[in-house]
């Protein structure tokens, strides 16, 4: 296990020294952000990420993400082009020492959330999803001004609407057909150049707006695993994501897909179910729904060793931080996830 922490580069509000003085941190979670999705990353803004990051002391080795064009999901023409520079990118930083690779497959919206900055009791907030909410909104009608936190402000209300109305009419098994395109020329790379590429679970993992989703639950796993069956083809197992649907079994899902040797990324993160969607509780299992001791330990027992990293935290301490993306609760979820990893260590000797 190799713990992580994602960190948006210079323009991020916390510093590498801060990020370094973590229990056990090994290693830095980044992207570069200066090129539009699809281009290829100059190698001077990568090694530049690189040089920061180990003049910091810590391990330059996760990507999150390497984005997906949109004409590469929806299997456009001119996709091929996306792709070629895709696997540029993933030589590129595999060059730099990028030994995983984090990325989605959700068409439009990357993440949603009805609200970023719900109260908790404590005085604390997080992020939530009601799902009344968002059956209100339908991104394809232009009379509905209304908006959600997250969604990509650079497209207009009428290419939006144009967009999501393309999906709706691809649906799930051409999507299915395009990520496999899109599988079959990417992955022969990362085992030329030793990459882990780690999908992400679509969040919600469930369909929203009409739109496909495909990486959602178990079965689908399953089939996504065998679509390029090679170990280089992985997954990220995002805890919230995933668990934010009550029929995803996490500690089965972390213990099976550990087993296999397909876990190269977890995303450790609690999540409390609530009739109408879910709010973004702290670390501890008794604050969310799933059993975060459960899930540890199964990965344990199964010989996981990838890469680790505290996701989405609440906002504390008064700090001001990108939303789910401040230092304090995300390291208290590090030290969190440090004293369970050593628990179940000890235990399973
Ligand atoms: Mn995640």
């Amino acid at each position: 296990m190799k713990l992580s922490f994602r960190w948006y580069g210079e323009d991020d509000s916390i510093s590498l020294e801060n990020i370094r003085q973590i229990p056990n941190m090994h290693s830095i979670v980044t992207a570069v952000y200066d090129v539009p999705v699809g281009e290829v990353w100059s190698n001077e803004s990568i090694l530049r990420l690189k040089k920061l990051t180990e003049d910091a002391g810590l391990n330059f080795e996760v990507i999150e993400s390497i984005p997906v064009h949109e004409d590469i999901k929806l299997g456009r023409p001119s996709r091929d082009k996306y792709i070629e520079n895709y696997c540029e990118n993933i030589r590129r930083v595999a060059k730099a020492g990028i030994k995983c690779i984090c990325y989605n497959f959700m068409p439009v919206f990357d993440w949603t959330r009805t609200q970023l900055d719900k109260v908790n009791e404590d005085g604390s907030t997080c992020l939530v999803y009601y799902q009344d909410q968002v059956d209100k909104v339908d991104p394809t009608k232009s009379e509905s001004d209304l908006t959600l936190p997250g969604w990509d402000a650079s497209y207009t209300r009428e290419e939006l609407a144009s967009l999501v109305n393309e999906y709706r009419e691809l649906g799930e098994e051409k999507l299915w057909d395009n990520l496999k395109y899109f599988l079959e020329k990417v992955i022969p790379v990362c085992k030329e150049c030793d990459v882990n590429m780690a999908i992400h679970p679509d969040d919600p993992c469930w369909p929203i707006f009409g739109l496909p989703r495909i990486i959602t639950n178990e079965e689908n796993m399953d089939r996504f695993l065998k679509l390029v069956d090679d170990s280089h083809n992985g997954l990220t197992l995002c805890l919230g994501s995933f668990g934010c649907s009550a029929n995803n079994d996490m500690v089965k899902m972390a213990a099976k897909y550990s087993k296999m040797g397909r876990v190269h990324f977890l995303h450790f993160r609690n999540i409390l179910l609530v009739d109408n969607g879910f709010e973004e509780s702290g670390h501890l299992s008794k604050f969310g729904s799933l059993d975060m001791y459960e899930i540890v330990k199964a990965l344990v027992e199964n010989g996981f060793d990838g890469y680790v990293r505290p996701d989405h935290g609440r906002q504390i301490w008064g700090e001001k931080a990108k939303p789910g993306y401040g230092l304090y609760d995300r390291a208290l979820g590090a030290a969190y996830f440090n004293g369970l990893w050593e628990a179940a260590v000890k235990e399973k000797k």
